[in-house]
């Protein structure tokens, strides 16, 4: 086929969207790296020729169940179960688990796509899945999340394994549904290995891996601000969400000597003028993973606004780092964030912008580190708790600590190599992420032939 003869850009979103009809974010995610990847291959006709985008865009496969379990009341309750295995061209499926009402197919298969491109990045060999239920942990009893993950590993213990594919947490899923999971997953196979990331340390887990995401979201926007002579020093920063990305996002800068003003929840926003300090911080931390409560006892301890039912993108600030959910960044917010002076967004969640606000930030030349870049430290150390099951060791915090700011200046260089905009200093991090992660990938699926 000859180049001229090539499906265009619109012409592959178009069939994209009628075979996946109805699923918005997963057509989201997809035009986000193919508008990249397009201008990147428009002389590469190798990558034309064997449909290579088109094929990460259609998974390797995907598993859907049921799974049922037991109330604290004696009822069944029925939910959905996923995984989708996207591309394992670069190594096993490896991508978290999400437990949330919203879960759905559109959602999974962005998050499975995007993860593919991500981990790519951390220069590991890691393939991308994703996976979860439309469960919702909360209010449920200890025992209930229990059964519940019982029943959902007791289907997908046959879909996974150490060198297939190995999941993780994500929203809704912790340390304690992944000691639910590992022990169902044993006790099914009478095996003990690496199959799932994330574990408490007691039983395999890695140093670092609970603040890894977020600590990297902050690294990412380190080395952007050094790129421009810059650093976070006295910066005032917005986080969003309370959960595990934004606390150690939080963490990460307190210690960087930034001021962090905000964080938020599905119930609403705080806004603390004097600043979260460690102290604030801690009691955050058992307010969420210990006594999973609502953000607005926050305010109530310490003197602190409250505004329910919103995103805390109106408080002016320096710097934001969206840390909570899919398009919680709305293309206003963006646009307010820029006429409020922020300098420099880096993403914590998985694709926290729309669309249309990403053009809006790199249109205006703030920095803008898209999710597959920003968050990627949370999976590469996953990845190195993944060497360690393998050699049966547990490698030291400092030495772990180490390696995740190597991987995180490392996929700051892969996006500056690729993201360098001609003509002007204005590094686009976006393309950058997307090309740097597709190359490793296509390169592996051309040597592996059609298949
Ligand atoms: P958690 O479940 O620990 O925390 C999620 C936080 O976001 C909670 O505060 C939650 O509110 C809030 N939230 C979730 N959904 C919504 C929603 N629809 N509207 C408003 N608020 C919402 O999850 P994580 O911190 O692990 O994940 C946060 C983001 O980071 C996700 O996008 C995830 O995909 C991404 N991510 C996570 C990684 C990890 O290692 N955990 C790695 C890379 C990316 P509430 O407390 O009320 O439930
Ligand atoms: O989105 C993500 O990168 C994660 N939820 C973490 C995945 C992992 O395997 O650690």
């Amino acid at each position: 086929m000859a180049v001229s003869d090539h499906v265009d850009l619109p012409q592959f979103m178009a069939g994209l969207e009628r075979r996946n009809p109805g699923e918005t974010e997963f057509h989201q995610a997809v035009y986000e790296v193919a508008s990249n990847v397009f201008e990147f291959i428009s002389d590469k006709e190798i990558y034309h020729s064997l449909q290579i985008l088109r094929r990460i865009a259609e998974p390797d496969r995907i598993i859907i169940f049921r799974v049922c379990w037991e109330d604290d009341q004696g009822n069944i309750r029925v939910n959905r179960g996923y995984r989708v295995q996207n591309n394992n061209s670069i190594g096993p499926y490896k991508g978290g688990l999400r437990f949330h009402p919203s879960v759905n197919l559109s959602i999974l298969k962005f998050l499975a796509f995007e993860q593919t491109f991500k981990n790519s990045l951390t220069g590991l060999p890691l393939g991308g899945g994703k996976g979860g239920a439309d469960f919702n942990p909360k209010g449920k009893s200890d025992n209930e999340v229990m059964r519940f993950c019982q029943s959902f590993m007791t289907e997908l213990y046959r879909h996974v394994g150490d060198d297939i594919d190995v999941p993780a947490g994500d929203i809704g899923v912790g340390a304690r549904e992944i000691g639910y999971l590992f022990g169902q997953y044993k006790r099914l196979t009478a095996r003990f290995t690496g199959v799932l990331t994330g574990k408490a340390i007691d039983f395999g887990g890695s140093p670092i891996r609970t603040e890894a995401t977020g600590y990297g979201t902050v690294y990412m926007m380190q080395d952007m601000l050094a790129l421009r002579g810059e650093d976070l020093a006295g910066r005032t920063c917005l986080v969003s969400g309370a959960g595990n990305v934004a606390q150690y996002a939080t963490a990460k800068l307190i210690e960087l000597g930034g001021h962090v003003v905000t964080l938020s929840d599905s119930t609403g926003f705080i806004y603390d003028k004097d600043g979260i300090d460690a102290e604030k911080l801690a009691y955050v931390m058992d307010l969420k993973t210990v006594r999973r409560g609502a953000l607005s006892a926050y305010a109530e301890e310490f003197g602190a606004e409250f505004h329910s039912g919103r995103t805390p993108w109106g408080v002016p600030c320096d710097l934001a780092f969206p840390c909570a959910t899919q398009n919680e960044i709305t293309t206003s917010d963006a646009e307010i964030l820029i006429n409020n002076g922020c300098i420099g967004v880096s993403e914590g969640a998985n694709m926290p912008t729309e669309q249309d606000g990403i053009s809006a930030f790199t249109d205006a030349e703030i920095l803008f580190a898209p999710s597959k870049a920003a968050n990627a430290g949370g999976v590469a150390v996953s990845g190195l708790e993944m060497s360690q099951n393998s050699t049966r060791r547990t490698w030291k915090a400092e030495e772990l600590e180490v390696l995740l700011r190597e991987i995180m200046t490392g996929i700051h260089e892969r996006c500056v190599e690729h993201g360098r905009c001609p003509g002007t200093d204005y590094i686009d991090y976006v393309r950058g992420a997307n090309i740097a992660g597709f190359v490793k990938v296509a390169d592996s699926m051309i040597a592996y032939g059609v298949m």
